[in-house]
């Protein structure tokens, strides 16, 4: 069941910092999946943190992700979309196109080619706006994932600085030119030339400008089924991809991650305390190979759980050891140092016992840290093949 907005487990969910981005920012993800993650990953079960991974995909792919169209009007951005949903201009519910008709507020269109996906035809630069800071501020396009801007005939300044202020914000964007059956019509040269000149052309306005060059295509909108268009549709496609997931990805990355962290800094205080006996159930502390294995339990990532964990993936049971090899255990067979206690404490070898114990919390601290490590490997390893395959 997930939990309406608002609800008391919404609360509590705020108090974790990093959850709250993913609040925030994923208003749609439930509190409930997140929370069953951050529970697996503290008990170091990950085949529970596959599931609960798999839950919070399922749910981001509901998300809605929005697109604008935007451009100088009669540039051909109506006909763009009715192009992209593969719709005739004169269909029902189509986006109204013409000389005359300019779109003069925001409307928005959606198709079965594109699930949850916003289509947003908003007006064309001019229409209402006095000047392109004005238009800029009416549009927010902050509120947009990916903005698509339309020229056809002559890419102008306007064009130029919607691509400045969009990459200024931050946001993904393409350039479509259009009417490409219109300039092929009218111009001597052939295709190939003509293609290379109009890229080269918008290419240069943009260096010139400081933008980086973003995706371009050359369309006609009477031809969605063209070569560029069907470029366009793939980079689209595998785009609205990485806007559902890939952020979702950083952002769980992080939370559990710190989690992580935080159980590292608890049992670093247990092997402060020299406690590691009673607070782990580790027989031998002094035996490093020991500490390691009930490290890596702790964390789930011994070979057991990640053979069990490959297994729910559908992976081969080698999937997962890659992970290094203890250093510190490697280092220490090959000195042939002992870590056993000396049998008598005397004032005289007080320092030498301050080392001693020094040395070795550092060198079972080691061994944690590497099993910590290793558990950000396997989970940054899980998290890529769950969100992003
Ligand atoms: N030849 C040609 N005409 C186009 C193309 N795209 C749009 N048009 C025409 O350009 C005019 C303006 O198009 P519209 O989509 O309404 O532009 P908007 O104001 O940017 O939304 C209309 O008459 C369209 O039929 C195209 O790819 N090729
Ligand atoms: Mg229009």
């Amino acid at each position: 069941m997930e939990e309406a907005a608002g609800s008391p487990e919404d609360k509590e969910f705020t108090g974790l910092s990093n959850a709250i981005a993913i609040n925030k920012e994923k208003g749609d993800l439930s509190v409930k999946a997140v929370k069953n993650m951050e529970t697996a990953v503290e008990k170091g079960n990950w085949v529970d943190v596959v599931s609960a991974v798999k839950e919070i995909k399922q749910e981001a792919s509901r998300k809605t992700v929005k697109i604008a169209v935007t451009g100088n009007s009669r540039n051909g951005m109506s006909s763009f979309i009715n192009a992209l949903r593969e719709i005739g201009h004169e269909e029902e519910d189509s986006a109204p196109t013409g000389e005359v008709r300019s779109t003069q507020k925001p409307a928005l269109y959606s198709s079965s080619k594109f699930p949850n996906v916003d289509l947003w035809d908003l007006p064309g630069t001019g229409v209402t706006s006095q000047s392109m800071e004005n238009y800029l501020e009416e549009m927010d396009f902050n509120k947009y994932d990916l903005i698509i801007i339309i020229a056809s005939e002559q890419f102008s300044s306007n064009h130029v600085k919607l691509a400045k202020a969009m990459q200024s914000m931050r946001r993904r964007f393409y350039v479509v030119w259009t009417k490409l059956d219109r300039d092929l019509s009218t111009s001597a040269l052939p295709e190939p030339q003509l293609r290379q000149n109009i890229q080269k052309n918008i290419q240069e306005n943009l260096q010139k400008e400081g933008v980086e060059e973003p995706p371009i295509f050359l369309v006609s909108n009477f031809s969605p089924d063209s070569l560029d268009f069907i470029k366009l549709r793939i980079t689209l496609t595998e785009d609205l991809h990485s806007i559902r997931y890939h952020g979702l990805f950083v952002t769980l990355f992080q939370v559990c991650e710190e989690i992580i962290s935080k159980k590292v800094e608890f049992i670093k205080g247990i092997i402060k305390e020299n406690n590691l006996q009673e607070g782990l159930g580790i027989s031998d502390p002094n035996n490093l190979v020991e500490c390691q294995k009930v490290f890596q339990e702790n964390f789930g990532v011994d070979d057991k759980s990640l053979h069990q964990v490959a297994l729910t993936m559908n992976q081969p049971d080698t999937y997962f050891t890659d992970a290094m090899e203890s250093q510190v255990i490697q280092r220490h067979q090959q000195d042939g140092s002992t870590l056993s206690v000396p049998h008598q404490l005397s004032v005289r070898v007080l320092n030498f016992v301050l080392c001693y114990f020094d040395s070795k919390h550092r060198q079972q601290a080691h061994v944690l840290d590497e099993a910590a490590e290793k558990t950000k490997k396997i989970l940054h390893k899980i998290l890529k093949e769950t969100l992003l395959p």
